[in-house]
């Protein structure tokens, strides 16, 4: 089956008829129709119509060696006829998984060595809160079980995603979250900070916050702390310096176990191959999935410190845990070729050394200035643009968000792929991106908000 032999509007009907999708309301979608996107090349997009977009999302924070990478599909096609599964339960294994292991203990940060495969980040999460549990029951500690997040925190979508997630949203729609986790401030000082709070003073004040938790249970009965290194979903949300070097000492202060989420900022985004190395942490678990493979398989990595590695291989006896498709061969080779296109091309660096610099300076030249706009902020090559209604009170347009989806329809309509959230622009493009692309990315933006504040003018 081909879909060139259908019409827009044909495969708009039957995903309206029979697609449900993520985080959508149905209703609005099957009224408006969805936009099709059938291919892409480097940094762009094509949908049904032919429009190109520069896609300043990277799909979804995963597509970082950009689009029709030859090497990934070649390495699916031969993985594929030479073994397409077998599975790693029942003392096999098969090679990829066993090589991309290796390859991701060489740039994992320092004491984190093994590696526990799922298919999605969710996943992932899921297995590193077992994890954690699991660790304490084996230490002789069952009661230190609880887990201290975040509000505002995105960690998937699954029951236990969402429950260690801080999205008031989707807790409403969970009937019940998993028991004993808590939700702390998050370190966001644009609006979070008290008036001439420095942002030093502020980054201290919300890992105090994660103390007082662990104090008000008593650290005995506290497991781990679970924070996105930089919120993505919540907003591209990126801490004081001060922030997490100070919730590391806390958590090594309390024995509490320190988990990573780096669905979005690991394999390169910031500049380093993970946050943690950004901010130069050490933490237990690291959650990973998106830019293992770019997005052209669905595959997750939780990287796992050798403390509890040591105990669980030590203590542990059968981890009752696993997927049908934890250790993919055919996700695990499109990994491997995706980890030699980053290291080859040098995308770490060039994030660290050119793109990411020259990505800061475009957006604070560019778009800062800009009247709907309050702050840019960036780190690497993930930015976020705040609209707001009035710079000097920081006042937000009403109803919430309604002015961010205003740029965002504008920009798309412009041929620039980019996210709202809540007020808040989004942008993870992929590492490829050069100079060039970035200015180009910072036109359209430009002109987006330049179309939206006539819009909202009149409105
Ligand atoms: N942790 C983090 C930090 C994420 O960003 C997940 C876990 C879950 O991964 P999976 O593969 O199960 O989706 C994510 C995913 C958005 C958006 O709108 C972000 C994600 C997923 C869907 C939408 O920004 N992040």
């Amino acid at each position: 089956m081909t879909y060139q032999n259908f019409s827009l509007k044909q495969l708009q009907q039957i995903d309206a008829a029979h697609h449900l999708h993520p985080f959508t309301d149905h209703k609005e979608l099957r009224g408006a129709g969805s936009r099709i996107i059938t291919h892409a090349k480097g940094p762009f997009i094509y949908d049904s119509e032919g429009a190109e977009i520069l896609d300043g999302m990277a799909g979804l924070w995963c597509v970082n060696v950009g689009y029709g990478r030859d090497e990934l599909a070649d390495a699916a096609y031969a993985q594929m006829k030479e073994l397409p599964y077998y599975n790693s339960f029942f003392k096999c294994s098969t090679p990829t998984p066993v090589l991309l292991s290796k390859r991701l203990a060489e740039i994992a940060p320092k004491g984190v060595s093994q590696v526990f495969y799922g298919s999605s980040g969710s996943e992932a999460n899921d297995t590193a809160l077992r994890l954690v549990r699991h660790f304490w029951t084996l230490e002789g500690k069952p009661e230190k079980n609880r887990i201290i997040s975040r509000k505002n925190a995105y960690h998937g979508s699954t029951v236990a995603g969402t429950s260690l997630g801080g999205m008031e949203g989707m807790h409403n729609q969970l009937g019940g979250p998993v028991p004993n986790i808590v939700h702390v401030m998050m370190p966001y000082a644009y609006e979070l900070a008290l008036p001439g709070e420095s942002d030093h003073d502020f980054g201290l004040r919300a890992a105090k916050a994660v103390e007082d938790a662990i104090i008000e249970a008593g650290a005995e009965n506290v497991a781990a702390f679970i924070g996105e290194p930089i919120m993505g979903a919540g907003g591209v949300k990126i801490p004081p310096a001060s922030y997490w070097p100070e919730v590391q000492r806390i958590c090594r202060k309390h024995d509490v176990l320190l988990m990573l989420d780096e669905v979005i900022t690991g394999y390169g985004r910031t500049g380093e191959w993970f946050a943690a190395d950004y901010y130069g942490i050490q933490p237990d678990t690291i959650t990973t999935a998106k830019a293992l493979t770019s997005g052209y398989q669905p595959l997750s990595a939780l990287l796992v410190g050798d403390r509890i590695a040591t105990t669980l291989v030590e203590k542990g006896g059968e981890f009752y845990h696993g997927y049908t498709y934890s250790g993919h061969p055919v996700a695990c080779a499109v990994a491997i070729a995706n980890l030699d296109i980053i290291a080859k091309e040098g995308l770490v660096e060039r994030v660290k050394n050119e793109t990411g610099p020259y990505f800061a300076k475009a957006l604070q030249e560019r778009i800062a200035g800009h009247d709907l706009v309050g702050e840019v902020r960036s780190i690497g090559l993930m930015g976020a643009i705040e609209i707001i209604k009035d710079k000097a009170t920081k006042e937000r347009f009403s109803p919430a968000g309604s002015a961010a989806v205003t740029v965002r329809d504008h920009a798309i309509a412009n041929g620039m792929m980019l996210r709202a959230t809540g007020d808040t622009m989004i942008l993870s493009p992929p590492l490829i991106w050069t100079r060039d692309t970035i200015d180009m990315g910072c036109e359209r933006i430009g002109k987006a908000l330049d179309l939206a504040k006539e819009d909202l003018r009149r409105a």
